[in-house]
């Protein structure tokens, strides 16, 4: 099994891989650590990764970035709607209500959705890890932001199945972080723990967590966030304040020119990046647009000035996740950041006056991500033996269930009675299984949903279970358990339904047992409208409290005999792709993938023809001189001569087959004389007289 840690970013990704004497980040085929998230769509092929952002200028409109946004959003989120304005791609509403991005490829129109086009950006990222490796890699740890929402996170799993990958856990980014940094501490406290403010901004979103460090383990005590303050936001900045000063001293309007808002977005992140070590940065571009050539210049201070609405923003996670872990200032004893967004130096002013202490980077701000995944990967692998280091996860949201009540239809003249209760609070430790009693006599639903969507701007409604059909042979309601998981990953679903018959054995009972009896018999009593919501907690208090799984094996302790049976449950997961459209989506991505290895295939072959004539020129002027009567040599150097002049004209762009075939042909010359120049070095003579030669 592979040990595999990927860090997917909104515009860099980084692999790194477990071998014996530790984790490595690993480089791609351009022997860079940092990938582009980028896919571009070609006439014979994609150009994935590096090749990906070289492809960007010459066609910005079918290379696709920043598919992090876009992955599980409905079209319709403000947030969304926001990002792709400035995005040189088309992007637009799909007949579900979900993006669909627009490309042409091999020659024609096609869309894609975001998922889609994450899978083939991960399947680059695998292939790079197997090259490393020299082996296939399918289990793997990926890295996602904290804030993503049940959907979104779904969509990673499903990109990763297109890229044939399966994630052993999809780990928040800000934890990897925390447990590259925990885990090779040697000098950890035994009993008060040592509390760090991990902070990343990256490229599109600001992520804060707070964890705990004691010997052998960290707690995550509380995440914050904003999800659209990156790096690319003060580019954004940049941007609007040269378009601006264009529009008045050149009369052009760069965003109305895909290629000039492109050229001029990477400048001024160029510019960022001079003004993150230069008190003063200058920008030119020639011909940007209409033929003007443009220039410019800024100052780091009016820089900090226009990027104030931004910088602005910045406490507010900070705010959040200290009050969310119940700790002040002083409690925090370290503070690290990491990403490369925080480069800039305003940032790190307000780290430091909010936490009192100079923020620390003694973390690879780039690599930590990958690192942590790949060491999370370690950790789960049986394969592996990694030092004994536990991490404690926290959940960011408040997870509900909902149902209609049974007694409404009856009681309520068919009015709703929709009850809740919230399964996992924010802050719930990370995987989890609650389980719920109801009382029902025929089949039933129950909606997952955030307990609180405004932060979030999702739907709150997640999914909806039927469960049933069920048959009581009390008649009546049946008693049944429903399982409720919170994944690894942290996903929420419904799991399993059983239905609970108390069969007619008696058992003797113990004091304790009875009290517990007599709970749930006081609820049988009070069967009316309440009834549903003391049923789902099964206390005795009327309050809906779950049950932790892991914890109620007293309430398992039979008085009668208990006969469980499953029953049947369907799952409905709104604006999730269903499995067939994943396996269609493999399906399609292997096709795309074989073709792309052809072209890969036949540039090789063509560049081989190519080397050929070269290699073979310059032996027969030299080496092979002797091997060859004059005559032969003459119509072998014209005939290398076509074929080079061939792969200029009409042989530029043809089929591997006719390179190989070409290759063959002068092969068949090439390789008499070669073996003639061989047979000869064997024997450590020249031989005079020469065969004929075709
Ligand atoms: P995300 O974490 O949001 O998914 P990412 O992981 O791809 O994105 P990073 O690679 O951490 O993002 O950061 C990329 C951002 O860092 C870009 O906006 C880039 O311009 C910015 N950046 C890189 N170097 C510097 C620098 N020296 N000064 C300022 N900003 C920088
Ligand atoms: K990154
Ligand atoms: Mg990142």
């Amino acid at each position: 099994m592979s040990v595999v840690g990927f860090d997917f970013g909104n515009e860099n990704c980084l692999v790194a891989v477990a071998r014996q004497r530790g984790i490595d980040v690993v480089l791609n085929d351009e022997s860079n650590r940092e990938t582009p998230a980028i896919v571009c769509f070609g006439e014979k092929q994609r150009f994935i990764g590096t090749a990906g952002a070289a492809s960007t200028m010459m066609n910005p409109k079918n290379s696709i970035s920043q598919i992090k946004r876009l992955v599980g959003r409905q079209f319709s989120d403000p947030e969304l709607q926001r990002d792709i304005k400035s995005l040189p791609f088309s992007v637009t509403e799909g007949p579900d209500g979900y993006p669909l991005i627009h490309a042409s490829y091999l020659g024609e129109k096609r869309a894609f959705t975001p998922t889609q086009v994450m899978g083939m950006m991960l399947s680059n990222l695998k292939g790079i890890a197997e090259k490393n490796l020299n082996a296939a890699v399918v289990d793997c740890c990926i890295g996602i932001p904290v804030y993503f929402t049940d959907l979104q996170r779904r969509a990673v799993l499903d990109a990763a199945t297109i890229a044939g990958l399966h994630p052993l856990h999809l780990i928040h980014e800000t934890t990897a972080t925390a447990l590259a940094y925990g885990i090779y501490k040697t000098d950890l406290p035994e009993s008060e723990p040592l509390n760090v403010a991990f902070i990343d901004i990256g490229h599109a979103s600001m992520q804060v967590c707070i964890a705990g460090f004691k010997k052998g383990q960290l707690k995550v005590l509380s995440h914050g966030f904003d999800r659209s303050l990156g790096g690319r936001d003060f580019d954004e900045v940049l941007f609007n304040h040269f378009a601006a000063k264009f529009r008045e001293e050149y009369k052009i309007d760069v965003a109305q020119n895909a290629k000039a808002s492109l050229r001029l977005r990477a400048a001024c992140e160029k510019l960022k990046k001079v003004l993150s070590a230069n008190p003063l940065a200058p920008l030119n571009i020639e011909c940007l647009m209409d033929e003007k050539d443009v220039r410019g210049v800024i100052k780091r201070e009016e820089f900090e000035e226009i990027s104030i609405p931004i910088l602005e923003r910045v406490k507010r996670p900070l705010e959040k996740a200290l009050s969310d872990a119940g700790l002040s200032i002083e409690d925090v004893h370290m503070v690290e950041v990491v990403g490369s967004g925080s480069r800039v130096p305003a940032i790190i002013k307000i780290l430091t006056e909010f936490f009192g202490k100079e923020p620390r980077r003694t973390m690879n701000a780039s690599e930590c991500v990958s690192r942590g995944c790949a060491l999370q990967c370690a950790i789960l692998s049986p394969t592996f033996k990694v030092r004994e280091f536990q991490v404690h996860e926290s959940f960011p949201f408040s997870i509900s269930l909902a149902w209609k009540g049974a007694a409404a239809d009856a009681q309520n003249g068919g009015a709703e009675n929709q009850q809740s209760t919230i399964v996992f609070p924010k802050g719930n430790s990370i995987p989890s299984v609650k389980a719920l009693t109801f009382y029902r006599s025929g089949t039933f639903s129950v909606d997952v949903q955030y307990s609180d969507a405004t932060d979030l701007k999702a739907p709150p409604k997640i999914s909806t279970y039927t469960i049933g059909p069920f048959h009581s042979s009390k008649g009546e309601r049946a008693k049944l358990k429903v399982k409720v998981r919170l994944t690894l990953h942290g996903i929420v679903s419904v799991e399993s339904a059983t239905l609970l018959e108390e069969e007619e054995v008696e058992v003797k009972v113990t004091a304790e047992q009875m009290d517990t009896d007599k709970a749930s018999g006081e609820s049988d009593v009070n069967m009316q409208d309440a009834k549903e919501t003391s049923d789902a907690a099964g206390t005795d208090n009327g309050v809906p409290e779950p049950v932790q799984m892991e914890t109620d094996s007293k309430a398992e302790a039979p008085k009668k005999k208990v006969k469980k049976t499953n029953v049947p449950l369907s799952e409905l997961v709104y604006g999730a792709l269903q499995s067939v459209e994943v396996q269609k989506a493999v399906e399609k991505e292997y096709e795309m993938a074989l073709q792309d290895r052809v072209m890969e295939e036949t540039k090789d072959k063509k560049n081989a023809v190519e080397s050929y004539v070269y290699d073979m020129r310059n032996k027969l002027s030299e080496k092979y001189h002797e091997y060859m009567t004059e005559s032969e040599r003459e119509a072998f150097l014209v005939k290398l001569q076509e074929v080079e002049d061939w792969l200029y004209e009409d042989g530029e762009d043809e089929t591997k087959g006719v390179y190989v075939a070409k290759l063959e042909e002068l092969k068949k010359v090439g390789d008499l004389v070669e073996m003639r120049y061989k047979e000869s070095q064997e024997r450590g003579t020249v031989i005079g007289q020469l065969g004929h030669c075709v």
